[in-house]
């Protein structure tokens, strides 16, 4: 049996055509069903439905074989624990800088607010600016409406999240999108099974 950890919302419904392309159609649909572990068109193969934050840790304890998580998440986590072979090219967007529309170039201590915290640290050190990271949970535009930081690291697709809170998109820290990662001593043991579905993931993508 190989288990593939995916999280509800954008990342199943755009990873849903490429697992339907390797005969993998999930039995129940995630957004009306309650189970947390679907059955498939594929005796071989079941899907856990999780939070996409904690597809890493599913898999890097092997209770997932495999997963697919956006590479903002892989960053926070640390994924040296897994292998990352495939960039799915799904669920796209922007991990950036934005502060309100009006803010002054900020000079000396940034404080900013996030829910990437180490990947927000690594940015500001590697540029040599010293900042104070807030870490938030959610709802990231509010905190420089409010006085909290100056501004926030977030993920930005259309932009119209921040333009409805007045805020501004600055500087690009990395183009985001998902991954296909893999237990690491699934990789050896599954070894024939999972060679075979990333063969047929690679050539689903490269006819796109
Ligand atoms: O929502 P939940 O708390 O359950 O979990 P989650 O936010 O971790 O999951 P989900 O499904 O929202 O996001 C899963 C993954 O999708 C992320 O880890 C990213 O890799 C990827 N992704 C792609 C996005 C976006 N695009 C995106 N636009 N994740 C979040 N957003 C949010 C962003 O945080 C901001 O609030 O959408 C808003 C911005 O969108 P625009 O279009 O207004 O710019
Ligand atoms: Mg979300």
């Amino acid at each position: 049996m190989l288990t593939i950890a995916v999280s509800k919302g954008r990342i199943y419904e755009e990873a849903l055509p490429l697992l339907q392309e390797a005969g993998i159609t999930p039995l129940d649909d995630p957004e009306k069903s309650r189970k947390l572990i679907l059955r498939t068109t594929r005796d071989d193969v079941q899907l856990v439905i999780i939070r996409a934050t904690d597809v890493p840790t599913f898999v890097e304890y092997g209770a997932a074989d495999l997963g697919i998580a956006g590479k903002d998440v892989l960053l926070e986590h640390g994924a040296e624990s897994l292998y990352e072979p495939l960039d799915l090219n799904i669920a796209c967007c922007k991990l950036m800088t934005a502060t309100h529309k009006d803010a002054p170039e900020i000079v000396g201590r940034v404080r900013v607010a996030t829910k990437y915290v180490k990947t927000a640290q690594r940015y500001f050190a590697q540029r040599g600016i010293q900042a104070e990271i807030i870490k938030l949970y959610g709802s990231m535009e509010l905190a420089p409406l409010v006085g909290l930081a100056d501004c926030i690291v977030d993920l930005v697709d259309t932009g119209n999240t921040l333009k409805a809170n007045g805020l501004e998109a600055r500087d690009l820290i990395m183009n985001i999108s998902s991954r296909l990662v893999v237990n690491k001593a699934a990789m050896k043991m599954k070894h024939q099974a999972i060679a075979a579905l990333l063969e047929q993931f690679e050539q689903t993508l490269a006819q796109r």
